[in-house]
């Protein structure tokens, strides 16, 4: 296998699961489902790599836990006899490789946040592993190959930006900028791709599938508050990520008067509160969050010597996320001169807001009815993998309701039932696109 760890992967949760591949048909199965419980039965395993109390997962991208998150699902991928390649950022993809052209293609990401939930990314994974399967057992050969993938780094909480594997692969950030990418913890993405041994040798970009369609977890609180069990995704709101930097003067917590104080720490609250204000005076979809402050030297009698603060903000409208990203910027100047600090920002990650071309989302309210299942349209507040694959083909994606809406957080809950209507929804338009010239 190409540059990928070799030797026997991940063995102690593997599970003894039979295949077994009855003769063909052709007529279209259009009444085929998913055997749920073996869903439920991978997520779960992959679920106890990187447990974390509370019921989620740690599994930062390129650390250990990513490692043995990777080498399970590969082994899956092996068990259902698809060709596994890994490129040169460390994408993996299985490939049914039946009938002609280009893949239909699904998946998402399965490292997480350092708090994470059981199912944000790992859903659209093991959801496609499933269909696969499902569609092999039932003896009905697609026209087209089907395809399942994980993306290396779609979270960017430790190597910033996130999505940067389904960048890479679409060919919106080149390699060598990738693998030369330093994380929060000061590694190198190369470094640490190889150091897990996912550093492939399949080109990067790489060519178009057919079309990409991904599952996931709403992980906010509408269809949950509508009552609808699918979410047909329109698009993706606009992110901007900066880190920002305040240098001010290290002193005596005691001894120097409020008068003669340049404070790192009081600045950074400031643009916390100002970033507050400011969703609360935009309204409607803007979004702003700190979610990342360190000082130095952190220390209880130390006024800091320097503030180093994370700003995400986000709005589904690309001309009031601008406005929201310049007054920020006029304000950081401003305190600057306030507080007799100095501010320095870099980009982290900036990507316009993404909208899914009218026919998939037509054909996943479609699917859902089909199904009797209730759906409604509605933006993703979060980013995905299938923003990046909508710049090279028809690309669309399914929710399913997040319990309370929480997600990055171990409670992340999604029923049973809604994970399994998820997956029988994106099993029939996987076949429905397999079988469509111009998705
Ligand atoms: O930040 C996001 O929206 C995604 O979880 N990477
Ligand atoms: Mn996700
Ligand atoms: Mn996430």
């Amino acid at each position: 296998m190409d540059g990928w760890r070799t030797g026997q992967p991940w063995q102690g949760l593997r599970l003894n699961i039979s295949y077994t591949f009855p003769v063909t048909t052709t007529a279209r199965p259009t009444d085929l489902r998913i055997n749920g419980a073996r869903l439920m039965d991978r997520l779960m395993s992959l679920a106890e790599i990187g447990a974390i109390d509370g019921g989620g997962c740690a599994r930062l991208a390129l650390t250990d836990a990513d490692r043995d998150g990777r080498d399970l699902v590969v082994s899956w991928m092996r068990d259902l006899g698809l060709e596994v390649t890994v490129d040169t950022v460390g994408n993996v993809v299985g490939t049914w490789s039946v009938g002609g052209g280009g893949a239909v293609m699904t998946g998402s990401h399965i490292d997480t946040v350092r708090t994470g939930g059981k199912y944000d990314g790992n859903l659209g994974v093991l959801a496609g592993l499933e269909i696969i399967q499902t569609v092999q057992e039932s003896g009905w050969m697609p026209p087209r190959p089907l395809a399942v993938t994980f993306f290396t780094n779609e979270e960017g909480a430790r190597y910033a930006p996130d999505m940067m594997g389904s960048l890479a692969y679409v060919g919106g950030i080149g390699v060598e900028e990738v693998l030369g990418t330093i994380g929060i913890d000061g590694s190198r993405v190369g470094d640490e791709l190889l150091r897990i041994g996912y550093a492939g040798t399949t080109p990067c970009p790489a060519p178009a599938p057919h079309a990409f369609v991904e599952l996931h977890i709403e992980q906010g609180p509408v269809l949950e508050k509508e009552g609808a069990t699918i979410g047909a995704v329109t698009g993706v709101q606009g992110i901007s990520w900066r880190e920002v930097t305040i240098e001010g003067q290290s002193n005596h917590a005691g001894t120097t008067p409020m008068s003669m104080r340049h404070d790192p720490a009081y600045a950074a609250s400031l643009i916390a509160v100002f970033l507050r204000d400011l969703a609360r005076r935009y309204g409607g979809n803007q979004v702003c969050t700190v979610g990342k402050i360190d000082l130095h030297p952190n220390l209880v009698n130390v006024v800091p010597a320097r503030a180093v603060l994370t700003l995400d903000v986000r709005n589904t409208d690309e001309g009031l996320l601008r406005r929201a990203e310049s007054e920020i910027t006029e304000r950081l100047d401003a305190l600057a001169a306030e507080e007799g600090v100095t501010i320095t920002s870099r980009q982290l990650a900036r990507f316009e807001p993404v909208e899914f071309g009218e026919s998939m989302v037509t054909l996943v309210e479609a699917t859902a009815s089909d199904h009797g299942l209730s759906s409604m349209r509605l933006p993703s507040g979060a980013g995905h993998d299938a923003q990046m694959l909508a710049r090279i083909c028809p690309s669309g994606m399914v929710f399913v309701p997040s319990h309370n809406g929480i997600s990055h957080n171990p409670a992340e809950h999604t029923d049973t039932a809604d994970i399994v209507a998820g997956c029988d929804v994106l099993l029939q338009m996987m076949i429905t696109l397999t079988t469509q010239e111009t998705p």
